[in-house]
């Protein structure tokens, strides 16, 4: 790899990533079982500074009590040895046949007391290890059939479940926030909440809003067609950008998890630009995890597990880097002054301008020469090929 990173790049992964046994719809498990303790070991050797899980890649389902205390203390020692941070746990609710119709939306109550359950048990352990985020991937909230589901109902029980979970939060004091991840499909044929504009609507109706955020993941929201970047930027703008999934999608089909920078590379540059630079014209940053949530792919061996770890952060690296050159190139600060980039900051009224000036200013409207302005060209073919050419390293 051309780049190594340091804890303070802030690139974290999930222990489900690196240890993905490759077993998919079609065929058995291509690598054998790693053991999350050595995860942390080689991801700490790689550079990374943190690391996630959700409960059962690390306390198998099932276990014990006393396994499972055993193999948390087990944990928080490997934690401790090599200073990697726990940043986010997130909850299977989705893998156990228990889950085949949902978690906190699943038609029968027994189940969603039992997610809640197992949803509330896994946020104790979050705020015990130190983490600021819980992540709810609610992978099997949906349905194949749309008279399967009452969505009201649905949509009903999901916010009783996530306001129950925050509202625990809250009394019990935990510096702990949750995170929403969007998803399309997959498993689901679909799933609740498809993507970020969905979330976003849904916390707005929640009583506990405020400390419900979004989680969103690269390769979710190019399965649905749309633009990571741009989601990322109007959750940002809400204030709801928690935590993001950084991985590579190549278009809208089954959900790859392609090592970040192995999907839409284009893309993958202004969303590091996005998060390493902000918004041209100022506005909120993102200083939170850069993590990755990506599969080695099933034709790698445990060796290519490692490599393909590696890349995720040395691609960042790059990205960040070719993204700063960008920037700082003042022939792009000018192609956004051409474009007129820099200009969409400024209100659209003057300070103390009402409508009724607007109204009253003949320049607006009666003697605005409509057929020159839109004449002109905004100049933004030019602007991206600097993008294009700074993300090839040709400038
Ligand atoms: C998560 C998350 C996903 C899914 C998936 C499980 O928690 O962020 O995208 O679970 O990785 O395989
Ligand atoms: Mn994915
Ligand atoms: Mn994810
Ligand atoms: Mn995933």
């Amino acid at each position: 790899m051309v780049r190594t990173p340091t804890p303070d790049d802030k690139f974290s992964f999930g222990l489900w990533t690196v240890g993905w046994e490759a077993r998919d719809q079609f065929g058995d498990a291509s690598r054998p079982h790693l053991d999350p303790i050595e995860s942390v070991r080689r991801l700490a050797d790689l550079g990374a500074w943190g690391v996630t899980f959700h409960d059962d890649d690390l306390v198998p389902f099932g276990s014990s009590d006393a396994d499972r205390d055993r193999i948390i203390a087990d944990f928080r020692k490997v934690l401790d040895e090599t200073g990697v941070v726990c940043e986010m746990v997130t909850t299977n609710t989705f893998s156990h046949p228990i889950f085949k119709d949902g978690a906190f939306t699943s038609n029968n109550r027994e189940v969603r007391r039992y997610g809640l359950r197992k949803v509330i048990r896994n946020v104790d352990l979050a705020a015990e290890l130190g983490a600021e985020t819980f992540v709810m991937w609610g992978g099997r909230e949906g349905a194949e059939y749309d008279g399967a589901k009452d969505i009201n109902a649905a949509l009903d029980r999901y916010r009783e479940g996530i306001d129950t979970v925050a509202g625990y939060i809250k009394d019990q004091g935990y510096d702990l926030r949750i995170a929403i991840e969007p998803k399309p499909n997959e498993p689901r044929g679909d799933i609740l909440l498809p993507t970020v504009g969905h979330a976003l609507g849904f916390i707005a109706e929640l009583e506990h809003g405020d400390i419900v955020g979004l989680n969103p993941e690269v390769g979710h929201e190019q399965m649905a067609g749309l633009n990571y970047t741009s989601g990322i930027a109007q959750a940002l703008w809400a204030g709801k950008l928690f935590h993001i999934d950084l991985n590579g999608q190549r278009s809208i089909k089954y959900d790859q998890d392609l090592v970040f920078g192995h999907g839409d590379l284009l893309s993958a540059f202004f969303t590091v630009d996005l998060i390493e630079n902000g918004f041209v014209g100022g506005g909120p940053r993102y200083d939170g995890p850069r993590h990755f949530d990506y599969k080695p792919s099933r034709t790698e061996d445990v060796d290519g597990v490692w490599v393909s770890a590696a890349a995720n952060m040395s691609t960042y690296i790059v990205l960040k880097e070719r993204a700063a050159a960008y920037r700082a190139d003042p022939e792009v600060q000018a192609a956004f002054e051409a474009s007129r980039v820099t200009e969409l900051a400024v209100p659209t009224l003057g300070a103390d301008e009402k409508l009724s000036d607007v109204l009253a200013d003949r320049a607006t409207f009666e003697d605005f020469d409509v057929d020159a302005v839109a004449e002109a060209g905004y100049a933004f073919v030019a602007l991206n090929q600097l993008a294009v050419e700074h993300a090839l390293g040709a400038r």
